[in-house]
């Protein structure tokens, strides 16, 4: 990556964002992608937020779908991004 929001990043960057819970790709909305991000990842363990681990527990399975579906459709407001 080397843009972020409207910044030029390095990989030095620390790079922060708010983000609905099951927005895998972080494009600011819960869709499809995300599904797919996380049905490719099914049964997947220590994998990451973009791999589909919406619930932090190191493991993609159906808790994390429960969280996506639970948020499909929704847009995170007021989406903030940060790079220190
Ligand atoms: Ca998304
Ligand atoms: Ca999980």
């Amino acid at each position: 990556m080397t843009v972020f929001g409207n910044a030029t990043v390095s990989t030095n960057s620390l790079l922060v964002t708010r983000a609905v819970i099951g927005d895998g790709n972080l494009d600011n909305v819960v869709n499809f992608a995300d599904f797919v991000i996380l049905s490719n990842n099914y049964g997947a363990t220590n994998p990451r937020w973009s791999q589909g681990d919406y619930n932090g527990d190191g493991v993609v399975n159906f808790a994390d779908f429960v969280q996506l579906s639970n948020n499909y459709g929704q847009t995170a407001a007021n989406q903030l991004n940060l790079v220190v």
